[in-house]
């Protein structure tokens, strides 16, 4: 077994750099073989003594060190695998370095790598020390200014951050572009590109009389791909400004398209960096949830801008700080766009719509994260690997503790709050704290006696907190009285702590309804108004409300519009549930209503393996839904949506996640057939309303969304019809969306001569395009017959690849995380412990992320969890083994 594991870095071990660096020049010959960089930085000391300046490197080559222009010995420096230590003797100087990277060899995608013909540069979280010598975190700010030099013909064009200040010819056809960027800033945020694409570019205006420059660069070929983006990022500039009062500080705003990337996008100064994925869409090649990521990203991006670069991090526990806030600033935006142009009732619908999707994304990846081995606060107390922490807790969670204080204090003061931050931070390094400090500010001034301290443990306790509900009435009073209990048991590490870790009750806000048994709103009396829906403070670890003036025993709307990342527990039978289905005023109480309703019918079916069991109440319930004429298309695409498997595995102990996807499919067969009729006229309506011109708007893709379920349904309850609806939908289909739809339906059947084919045709027509391949692979790896002998047979497809991570994610992480009936028997664990070690010796970033895909194994039955173990320690077992993955394994194995 393995013993030498990374030394964990502690948030409490924070220590200011000992020097500033206002100031550094990088000159960079690019080349992809061997690039030379030189840095050249200022050193100042504000404090007393000299203590030796610790500059962090990876995998670089040293060429020369100097102070103050003297060249230094050996003898004068320190150098080790991860640092470079000089030993200053004067409270100012400069230094400058020389030194080699190797672009083409870098199959991690952090420091500077090649990505098709281009160069590109990913630097967060800890990339910068792979391209030079440097105090590699983000409280170090500096100006920079970048002098880039290449090849003419290879790099026509030369990109960094700021502005293109001088640019010339040089010998042997290269040249030469200097870039200045005005705004101090992190390493992290360092970005340069180097290569040839195409330029789609606006010029706008900005709401403060600035005249900017918004540019999209992609492959060559590629620019009629990119106006939804540039619409996108225009769209982020006017909403920055209209809802949050954030002007563009930039004269030039570019994003540039990589085919080769870790993650989403990265938000480099006025450099964006995106994975191609989300930038890249029209009508033929992109689906109605690509145009939606797109906007979302980009946004996302963009917002950074202020959220992450004007204020960034003081250290990278303070991740959230910039990732739960900024992720807040996407949904709201992303809902607002939504939203845009609807009547009243309809855009309360998108917003809803909107609400549900991110709770799903929360319930399917963050609450089993938190859960399991990796749990953690939105602000880690200790990491070994700083990437493993962009994870779904510090995005997702923290976006919804973002969201709760914006639901504590309402959207002015929210906003006031956000006035204060910038007012007290612009340009600073800073923490979660000082953040909750500028809203604190605001909430104290305007409700007396009231503050955050308690509000604030939500940034240092893990595990999502349940809230046990208790209703009584008391009829002859009129009075009904709600209890809420709260506690959080202790998850991952915090399990083999002893004496067992005290959780201190959190701050909760919990937004409450009530309805009379025919589903009307009753009025709520609360802090002398009277409210449909009231907030109530859970401060403690068990308060009590009571409401007059209800003269039956209501049915209680719990957790409306979800307003926080916690587990309800209240007992009610499936009657209150269906009523709540089909009545409740609030659009996301209501889905939730019908998501328990189908969670305990697939939970039963799961334990009984597949038996039959009474499920009229629930057929019925999705029967009236279908129906409802007032409900909009894309709102009941998703009432109409059973639960995800990963969801409701959270809600069984020990997990079966065979029994529970096999369940799954059973009941989608089941409504398939029980409903045929109404899905198959839903189908035909929407198929008849498709408008011939495509548009990603709220109520169109609604309305496919709609259209594709149905048939989905269709085609899993076997309807004579559902074929040869597919095909011809296939063979119809005027945008992307239509056509997976077909396809995925067509593939859902098995392997049918009709899918064989469409598969094959779809291949022909799209091979070209490496994300429409990455559709088909991604299909393929998640259909419902797919075992680890077709994924391996896939692999061995000439446009397969494990070094592209669009590719290996569309393949092996679709089949170990989302192909649940696929994965989950010994050969899938031993596949997937395998492609694991692969990635590793590549990328260790994305192994890492494969690694966790059985996070949960310690909760399976025994023959799977025996399996993972066995997997797992064969993982462990393997040199060498990157600092990435052996923390994930470590911990999963603890
Ligand atoms: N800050 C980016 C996320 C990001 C983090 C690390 C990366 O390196 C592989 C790339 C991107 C965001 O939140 O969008
Ligand atoms: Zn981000």
């Amino acid at each position: 077994m393995r013993t030498d594991t990374a030394p964990a870095i502690s948030r409490h071990d924070y220590q200011p750099y000992p020097y500033r660096l206002p100031r550094v020049a990088l000159q960079f010959d690019l080349d992809a073989e061997c690039t030379r960089v030189h840095a050249r930085f200022e050193v100042e000391r504000d404090g007393g003594g000299l203590p030796p300046l610790v500059l962090n490197g990876q995998e670089l080559s040293l060429v020369s060190v100097s102070i103050d222009g003297t060249q230094l010995d050996a003898g004068k420096y320190r150098l080790d695998d991860e640092t470079l230590t000089l030993f200053p003797e004067a409270a100012r100087f400069i230094v400058e370095i020389a030194s080699e990277c190797r672009p083409a060899q870098n199959s991690a995608l952090m420091g500077l790598y090649v990505s098709g013909e281009s160069l590109f540069t990913q630097c967060e979280a800890e990339g910068f020390r792979r391209i030079t010598w440097f105090p590699d975190r983000p409280d170090v700010m500096s100006r920079y200014t970048v002098t880039l030099r290449g090849d003419k013909t290879a790099y026509p064009l030369l990109l960094s951050n700021g502005n293109l200040v001088a640019g010339s010819e040089l010998e042997n056809g290269r040249h030469e572009a200097v870039w200045e960027d005005p705004h101090p800033k992190p390493c992290y945020l360092f970005a340069l590109v180097a290569g040839s694409f195409d330029c789609l570019e606006r010029r706008i205006r900005t709401g403060a009389g600035r005249n900017a420059l918004l540019q999209i660069y992609s492959d060559k070929g590629s620019r009629n791909k990119t106006e939804w983006a540039l619409d996108c990022l225009h769209r982020s500039v006017q909403w920055d400004e209209q809802r949050f009062g954030l002007q563009l500080d930039l004269d030039r705003f570019m994003v540039v398209a990589a085919r080769d990337f870790n993650m989403g996008a990265m938000e480099n100064k006025g450099l964006n960096i995106f994975n191609s994925s989300y930038v890249l869409a029209e009508p033929d090649t992109a689906t109605d949830a690509s145009y939606h990521g797109i906007e979302s990203v980009i946004g996302h991006e963009y917002f950074h801008n202020w959220t992450g670069n004007r204020v960034t991090c003081r250290d990278w526990f303070q991740l959230s700080l910039k990732e739960g806030l900024t992720v807040f600033r996407d949904q709201q935006f992303s809902a607002d766009m939504m939203a845009h142009g609807l009547s009243e009732d309809a855009a309360r619908s998108a917003r809803a719509v909107k609400r549900i999707d991110d709770v799903t994304a929360l319930r399917v990846a963050q609450f089993p994260e938190d859960a399991g081995p990796m749990a953690h606060p939105i602000r880690p107390e200790s990491y070994q690997e700083i990437a493993n922490f962009y994870t779904a807790t510090v995005y997702e969670k923290g976006a919804e503790v973002i969201r709760m204080q914006h639901t504590l204090l309402g959207e002015e003061d929210f906003q006031a709050g956000i006035r204060e931050y910038f007012r007290r931070h612009d340009g600073q390094a800073v923490t979660c704290d000082d953040f909750v400090d500028a809203m604190d500010s605001v909430y104290r001034a305007r409700h007396p006696g009231k503050s955050l301290d308690v509000f604030r443990r939500w940034y240092s306790q893990a595990g999502t907190p349940r809230v046990h509900v208790t209703l009584q009435h008391d009829a002859d009073q009129g009075l009904c009285s709600i209890t809420l209990r709260q506690h959080c048991p202790p998850v991952g590490i915090e399990k083999l702590q002893s004496p067992p870790l005290e959780k201190p009750p959190l701050h909760i806000p919990f937004a409450l309804g009530l309805l009379d048994a025919q589903g009307q709103a009753l009025a709520l009396r609360h802090e002398g108004q009277e409210h449909e829906t009231v907030v109530l403070d859970l401060c403690a670890e068990s308060q009590t409300w009571t409401f007059p003036d209800i003269a039956e025993r209501p049915v209680a709307s719990l957790l409306r519009d979800f307003s926080a990342p916690v587990i309800v527990e209240y007992d009610r039978d499936d009657a209150e549930l269906a009523l709540l289905a089909r009545h409740d005023t609030d659009p996301f109480a209501r889905w939730e209503a019908g998501q328990e309703l189908a969670s305990r019918q697939l939970l039963a079916m799961s334990q009984s393996g597949s038996a039959k069991q009474e499920d009229a109440i629930l057929i019925e319930t999705w029967r009236a839904l279908l129906h409802d004429p007032a409900l909009s298309d894309a709102y009941r695409a998703r009432v109409l949506t059973l639960p995800a498997t990963k969801a409701l595995l959270e809600k069984t102990d020990p997990m079966d996640p065979l029994a529970v996807a096999q369940a799954r499919e059973d009941l989608r067969a089941r409504l398939g057939q029980a409903l045929a009729d109404s899905w198959l006229a839903i189908y035909q309506a929407c198929a008849a309303a498709e408008p011939r011109e495509y548009s990603p708007d709220a109520v169109s893709s609604g309305r496919r969304a709609l259209k594709n379920l149905a048939l989905a349904y269709l085609a899993a309850g076997r309807h004579p019809q559902a074929e040869s609806l597919a095909q011809a939908q296939y063979e119809s289909a005027r945008n992307m969306t239509d056509r997976m739809g077909a396809l995925s339906a067509l593939v859902g059947q098995g392997d049918t001569p009709a899918a064989t084919r469409a598969l094959r045709h779809f291949y022909e027509q799209w091979q070209h395009d490496p994300l429409v391949v990455d559709r088909w692979f991604a299909l393929q790896a998640t259909a419902c017959a797919t075992r680890t002998d077709t994924v391996r047979a896939l692999m061995l497809h000439p446009a397969f690849t494990l070094r592209n991570p669009n590719r290996a994610r569309s393949l092996i992480f679709q089949f170990c995380m989302n192909n649940m009936l696929g994965v989950h028997r010994p050969e899938g664990y031993e596949f997937w412990a395998e492609q694991v070690l692969a990635l590793d010796a590549l990328n260790p970033e994305i192994a890492a992320r494969l690694a966790r895909a059985f996070d949960s194994w310690a909760r399976y039955a025994p023959s799977n969890r025996d399996a993972v173990h066995s997997a797992l320690q064969r993982i462990q077992q393997h040199e060498p083994l990157s600092r990435n993955v052996a923390e994930i394994v470590s911990k999963a194995l603890n």
